[in-house]
């Protein structure tokens, strides 16, 4: 391990996360991950290809719109940017070790602080590329997806790629570029856009139509640029309804899956689904996961939950075993992330201040979806839920339903079938039971 640490050690009493069993009371070992144990086929590590987020995890100080930083965060100290950088990867990469994740993700300013010029801010980031890839390939822990932070700076107050000043727009558009250099050049499996300001805060000042079509041009760039670059990870729009912007364009998976086949990027985008930008657009996670499979579009997610008692994206870590087994389920059915991985999308509450809290927080999260998944695949495994889902269906599987479903069947000859069958009819949805065969095992 002492190859992987940097020269001081950021979680000092805190070794390697193991697994020890549903019966441990060690706060500090995994009760369900366990890594190498295979389910339905495939080890838990290659199901979750779990991530960590180096924004909250690394730069979540506990600063909110009310208050100060709570964290001391100690990779934060310095004050040369190259130099914090540097202590900020290597505790990423102590972190991430000690709990074996096998990912990270980042937005290009989570690893350097931005400069004064573009230029400035492209040399600090290649910069520490170079000390990434050091770090990447001492540690085997690699980059799941990168992003450009375009909501932060005050010159996307009004938008990245669909602001109404085309100086904001090109601005966005070169730190893309750069961010997907870098991703590459980290060997990172994907990217990801998430518009959190490409939206409105008032319909009034706004041109929606030519928005959205500024928004298709940028991504179509960003793409024939990836691909020029031979990058063929899996480039991603994360759907989200609101917040900071009052309306966001990629409200949810849905509306995202709409825009990119209005504007014919649907064969290269797959959709990055997070759990509280489900909640937020009024859906649940698993509705969303399942849109998104249906459309063969499940590219990866971002793992967190909302308070259900309010109603904004709280970020917390997913430690609801039923809601994640609703997901598992979908996950299980469809085979799986198309490219991508679990990445925690999640920040510890303000008032957690111990460096060991980062550690609880994301054990906890590995092992509920570790018990979500032993549940999800007993489900499939020893209850009629898939059969009798099947069944409810079972009248297109033959005869008249049949022809319908194969479009044979128009206005006409149903109303002629309706009359000679009469009233349907009534089956039981069986709702209660569908939800014991699934919340018996979590
Ligand atoms: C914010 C988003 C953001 C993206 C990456 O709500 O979840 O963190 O995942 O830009
Ligand atoms: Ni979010
Ligand atoms: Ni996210």
């Amino acid at each position: 391990m002492s190859v992987l640490l940097g020269e001081r050690e950021f979680f000092p009493g805190i070794g390697p996360i193991r697994y020890e069993g549903p019966e441990t009371d060690n706060p500090l070992a995994f009760r369900y991950y366990d890594a190498d144990r295979v389910v339905m086929g495939k080890t838990m590590r290659e199901h979750f290809r779990f991530s960590m987020a180096y924004w909250h995890t690394m730069c979540g100080t506990g600063m909110d719109p009310f208050g100060a930083p709570t964290k001391a965060l100690p990779w934060l100290s310095a004050t040369d940017p190259l130099q914090q950088a540097r202590d900020k990867m290597d505790a990423a990469f102590e972190f991430a070790t000690k709990l074996g994740l096998p990912f990270f993700c980042f937005h290009d300013f989570d690893l350097v602080a931005e400069a004064h010029t573009l230029a400035e801010s492209e040399r600090r980031l290649l910069a520490i590329a170079e000390y990434a890839k050091a770090k990447i390939a001492a540690s085997g822990v690699r980059v799941l997806w990168g992003t450009a932070n375009l909501f932060s700076h005050p010159r996307y107050m009004n938008g990245a790629a669909t602001n109404p000043d085309f100086a904001v727009v090109a601005h966005a558009a070169a730190q893309v570029k750069i961010a997907l250099d870098l991703t590459i050049a980290l060997g990172g499996q994907g990217y990801v856009f998430w518009g959190g300001r490409e939206g409105y805060l008032s319909l009034l000042n706004t041109d929606m139509k030519r928005e959205r079509e500024h928004l298709a041009r940028f991504l179509s760039a960003a793409r024939d640029y990836a691909r020029k670059q031979g990058f063929q990870g899996t480039l991603l729009v994360e759907p989200k309804p609101m917040e900071p912007s009052k309306h966001q364009y990629d409200f949810d998976a849905a509306t995202t899956l709409n825009f990119l086949r209005e504007f014919g990027l649907e064969r290269d985008f797959k959709l990055n689904i997070e759990v509280n930008h489900a909640t937020l657009a009024l859906h649940t996670f698993a509705h969303e996961l399942q849109v998104a499979a249906d459309a063969g579009a499940l590219g990866s997610i971002d793992a967190n939950r909302g308070d259900y008692q309010n109603g904004w994206d709280t970020d917390q870590f997913p430690m609801h075993v039923p809601e994640l087994t609703e997901a598992m389920l979908v996950l299980l059915e469809a085979g799986g992330l198309e490219g991508g991985g679990i990445n925690f999308d999640a920040k510890t509450r303000r008032n957690s201040t111990d460096l060991a809290d980062l550690f609880y927080a994301h054990i906890g999260g590995m092992d509920a979806f570790a018990r979500a998944l032993l549940a999800a695949a007993a489900v499939l495994e020893k209850t009629p839920y898939r059969k009798a889902r099947c069944e409810r269906y079972a009248s297109f599987d033959s005869g008249d339903g049949q022809r319908f479903e194969r479009g044979e069947l128009g206005l006409e000859e149903l109303y002629q079938i309706a009359r000679q069958r009469g009233e349907p009819s009534l089956h039981s949805g069986r709702q209660e039971l569908f939800e014991n065969w699934v919340y018996r095992f979590c």
